[in-house]
């Protein structure tokens, strides 16, 4: 156990964030800890470890670029890495830049006080630890508290549950089994072909049915591997000019209701052979006309259709209550064809909801599913879970959830007006899980690295937004979003997944570029929208 408890940062998490953050403010001098709840680093890929977890963005582009000898030393095996690949890279990463005698693992950070008097916070531990920090940094992720399990009777089912986001490391053998998989997102999508292919039936309860399109994964192309080696700063520089950070996603410059119906159908088909967000590239207006996006949409079901045997499952599995992609499209390995299988039954819970679970199963309005176990993947609180959890109280004592009961405000994503010195790595009012989130974090911890090093050049004291250019930042985000199809779904992107949570869009949909421009600007202009104190 570290005996210190004085730092001048402390960093909420070991993922992807909070190892790079920890990694930049050693360079810079600045003694810094992370608090990381799990036994490991790797933040969302320590915690999914469901069968079939993989990125959907090709391993290449969702990796750091901060480490030239980094990325010129990791070999990725498959075009989307698997969790255990992810896993296996993150360690790496905390191993070759020495950062575990920082990390302390194993440890929850359950409170997070602003003391006016010294512009510190007071960090305490679930091991009864209290911390004192000059800055605290919010690397919690977004996709890291999952929902709770609000189903009647769920405490009194015999068999085993599993939930996708807390896997067992062991993994689950479901050979001979019968099993309910709840939930149709991601999660549900990539596990439910490996779990079909071993368990003896599957039973998948739908409540809404997502877009799918294809990973074509498999090892990578030598070819692309040393085409990638080749140009690694020419694809990197293009992903960060493009509006998803996503190099791959290659958007093309015209509008789909332009192209004639044969041209249209052509460019999805060769989007659709090529795999992953390509599709979502194939011409300029899908996400912000809705009549473009219905012929997207169109295809995908028509794809379903032609893949799934049987007509009726077909038509359920056909999304047609959002547009695609106003929910994070998903990418898949063989998730359709799955219901080809004999031992795999779908069932719409729009037809029949879920009333309780009982001793046996899953009771729906309908009927009782007996099964041996049943697996959870009802997703996440995004975006705003994990810092619901800490108890962070900012000026005046005020509280965060309070400040935040009616939906978040930030300023960039990155602070919160009376919340000083407290930084947020892709927090909501950022473009965070619109965008590839590798880029999003580095330009995050980059920002937050600068900012601190330019206040510590001035020996500022304390740095915060202001409630102006706070509101002005959160009129922006929705106003952006309003011009989109993002809002027309009920997607966790809105909190619509979680009973009870406000109604409001959190990711900044303006693009990458046209954010990290905003965000060096305001820097540049010595921080404009912020205000300073003295230490
Ligand atoms: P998601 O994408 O939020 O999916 C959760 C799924 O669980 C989704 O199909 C939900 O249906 C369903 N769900 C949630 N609550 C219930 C209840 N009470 N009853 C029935 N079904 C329910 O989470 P994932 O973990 O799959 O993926 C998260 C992200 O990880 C993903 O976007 C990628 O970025 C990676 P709903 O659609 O809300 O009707």
């Amino acid at each position: 156990m570290p005996s210190e408890t004085a730092f001048d940062a402390v960093i909420v998490g070991a993922g992807f964030s909070g190892l790079y953050m920890l990694h930049r403010l050693r360079q810079q001098g600045l003694t810094a800890r992370v608090y990381e709840a799990g036994t490991g680093v790797g933040g969302t890929w320590y915690w999914n470890r469901y069968p079939g977890a993989r990125v959907d963005i090709e391993s290449q582009e969702y990796s750091y670029s901060f480490s030239p000898e980094l990325d010129a030393e990791w070999v990725w095996s498959e075009r989307y890495a698997t969790q255990p690949e992810l896993l296996r890279y993150l360690n790496h990463v905390a191993d070759r830049f020495d950062l575990r005698p920082d990390i302390q693992l194993e440890t929850r950070v359950i409170a997070a006080i602003f003391d006016e008097a010294t512009n510190r916070w007071t960090i305490a531990t679930d091991r009864g630890e209290t911390l004192s920090a000059r800055y605290c940094v919010m690397a919690t992720g977004v996709l890291s508290v999952a929902n709770d399990i609000a189903f009647p009777g769920a405490e009194t089912f015999r068999g085993p549950t599993w939930r996708t986001g807390s896997w067992p490391k062991e993994g689950v053998d479901f050979t001979g089994q019968t099993v309910a998989v709840i939930g149709t997102g991601s999660s549900a999508i990539q596990s439910i072909p490996l779990i079909a292919a071993e368990a003896d039936h599957v039973t998948v309860f739908q409540r809404t049915p997502n877009f799918s399109v294809p990973a074509h994964n498999g090892p990578i192309d030598p070819r692309v591997a040393a085409d990638w080696a080749q140009n690694r700063a020419r694809y990197r520089a293009e992903a960060r000019e493009s509006g998803f950070a996503i190099g791959m996603v290659q958007q093309f410059d015209k509008p789909a209701l332009e192209a004639t119906p044969e041209e249209r159908r052509a460019a999805y088909a060769e989007r659709w052979a090529r795999g992953g967000f390509s599709f979502l590239g194939a011409f300029n207006d899908l996400i912000t006309d809705r009549a473009a996006n219905d012929t997207a949409a169109e295809f995908v079901r028509d794809r379903i259709r032609s893949i799934v045997n049987d007509p009726a499952t077909a038509e359920k599995l056909a999304p047609k209550s959002f547009p695609i992609g106003s929910k994070r499209l998903c990418v898949d390995t063989g998730y359709y064809a799955t219901f080809n299988r004999e031992n795999v039954a779908l069932v719409d819970l729009r037809e029949e909801p879920i009333e309780a679970i009982t001793p046996a199963g899953v009771r729906t309005s309908a009927r009782e599913y007996p099964v041996d176990a049943i697996v959870y993947a009802i997703g996440f609180d995004a975006m705003t879970g994990a810092l619901g959890k800490i108890d962070i109280r900012g000026r005046g004592g005020a509280a965060l959830k309070d400040r935040w009961a009616a939906g978040p405000s930030t300023y960039l994503g990155l602070m919160i007006a009376g919340f000083p010195n407290l930084f947020i790595v892709t927090g909501p009012g950022s473009p965070s899980v619109l965008c590839n989130m590798a880029v999003a974090i580095e330009q995050h911890v980059d920002w937050i690295s600068d900012c601190i090093a330019w206040m510590g050049h001035r020996q500022l004291g304390a740095i915060e937004a202001t409630e102006a250019a706070q509101d002005a930042w959160v009129a922006h985000v929705n106003e952006v979003a309003d011009t989109t199809v993002y809002p027309l779904a009920n997607s966790w992107y809105l909190g619509a997944n979680v009973p009870g949570k406000p109604r409001v869009f959190m990711p900044y949909i303006g693009g990458f570029p046209v954010y990290r421009d905003k965000c060096n600007e305001i820097a540049a202009k010595g921080y404009e929208g912020f205000a300073v104190t003295s230490s």
